[in-house]
């Protein structure tokens, strides 16, 4: 009997220390794969160059410090009642009912570092507040690409969007059809756009240069094409770029171009389009007025080139399957006509 005892301790103890092992090494490998995604990840959030980022980082890092304090004071107070009181041949434990003092240390305790987290959140809630924007304009998300409206300016731009830098901007968010969610990961959180309903984000771009915006809520099959640049620059850059925006569609000079021109309005393409200046003044997909002056085409699936914008409108579907433009045959001859067009609205 006794014998068969000590082989089965034996055995469980085996056990027990593989376990241990496992679970040991199972975290290690969890915090290694974490860092790496956080440090792989483009657009990095922990690289933020948007004021309302920047506050949220900070925020994060101060409760991971603090909670990691919280971890390691367990994980240390439990290695210690482990071996403290791991079985002896012949002890029995010391048998506690209630601990006053205990108790109200270890209800204070917690209380403190909740208090502490409540009071750091609501600071960064309240630094994210609106203050005084000096840019306003309105995002409409479509599927699947994003739709600039500078109302009181007059325009209204598609997939790339113009901010001052050290200005605050200030957007109003919805949706032409289902719910997506707006996010400039360096720049801000996530707000999303909902039909019939206005959101709104406000921040402070930080640093010139492009940052990748994109959809945060599954939205349909493009959703994951559908991206936009926040090109980030001067305040004299900004006034030039709205400037420029405001007029009309340049008139086509190249013969191809000119051809293109003519053409255009008397297809389909105005159904859907907008190139102010001329009779297209749909609505439905991007505006093009300034096509030309943009970096992607199809929401940034494709750079803007001549030979990429001959694919799009080639076969749309091809390109990006199940976007809301439809493939429009037409001759090879008529295509580069109105890519030649199209290139010219800069
Ligand atoms: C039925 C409506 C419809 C018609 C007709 C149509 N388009 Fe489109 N077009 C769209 C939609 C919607 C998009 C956005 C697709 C996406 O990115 O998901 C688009 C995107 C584009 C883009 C890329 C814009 C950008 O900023 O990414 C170009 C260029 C374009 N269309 C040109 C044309 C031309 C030229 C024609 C005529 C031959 C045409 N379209 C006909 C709906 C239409
Ligand atoms: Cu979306």
């Amino acid at each position: 009997m006794i014998e068969g005892d000590e082989v089965g301790g034996r055995r469980i103890r085996g056990r027990l220390k593989l376990r241990t092992l496992l679970v040991i090494a199972t975290w290690v490998i969890m915090l290694a794969l974490a860092g790496v995604a956080a440090a792989a990840s483009r657009p990095n959030v922990f690289d933020p160059t948007g004021s309302a980022a920047h506050d949220i980082k900070t925020l994060t890092l101060e409760v991971f410090a603090i909670l990691s304090v919280v971890l390691l004071t367990v994980w240390v107070l439990l290695a210690y009642v482990i071996i403290r009181g791991r079985r002896r041949p012949e002890s029995e434990a010391t048998q506690t009912a209630g601990n006053m003092r205990i108790e109200i240390v270890w209800t204070i305790i917690p209380a403190i570092i909740l208090a502490v987290l409540f009071f750091l959140t609501v600071r960064t809630t309240e630094q994210l507040a609106f203050g005084d924007p000096s840019v306003r304009f309105s995002v409409v998300a479509h599927q699947w690409w994003w739709e600039f409206d500078f109302g009181p300016q007059g325009f209204k731009t598609a997939n790339e969007v113009y901010v001052p830098n050290d200005h605050t901007l200030y957007a109003d968010l919805t949706s032409a059809d289902v719910i997506h969610s707006f996010w400039v990961p360096q720049m801000a959180g996530k707000v999303q756009t909902i039909p019939g309903r206005v959101n709104h984000i406000a921040f402070t771009p930080l640093v010139t240069g492009t940052y990748l915006g994109e959809c945060s809520d599954f939205c349909g099959m493009e959703h994951a094409r559908m991206r936009f640049l926040m090109k980030v620059v001067t305040p004299a850059e900004y006034a030039a770029w709205v400037q420029r925006q405001k007029q009309p569609a340049a008139t086509p000079t190249g013969a191809e171009a000119v051809a293109g021109g003519d053409l255009m309005p008397t297809i389909a393409c105005g159904g859907c389009h907008t190139v102010r200046g001329t009779t297209m003044r749909g609505t439905f997909g991007p505006d093009l007025t300034h096509f030309g002056s943009r970096s992607g085409i199809g929401a940034n699936t494709l750079v803007n080139t001549p030979e990429d914008l001959l694919k799009w409108l080639q076969d749309p579907q091809a390109v990006k399957p199940g976007c809301k433009m439809p493939q429009i045959a037409l001759p090879l001859r008529q295509q580069q006509e109105l890519v030649a067009y199209l290139e010219e609205l800069r």
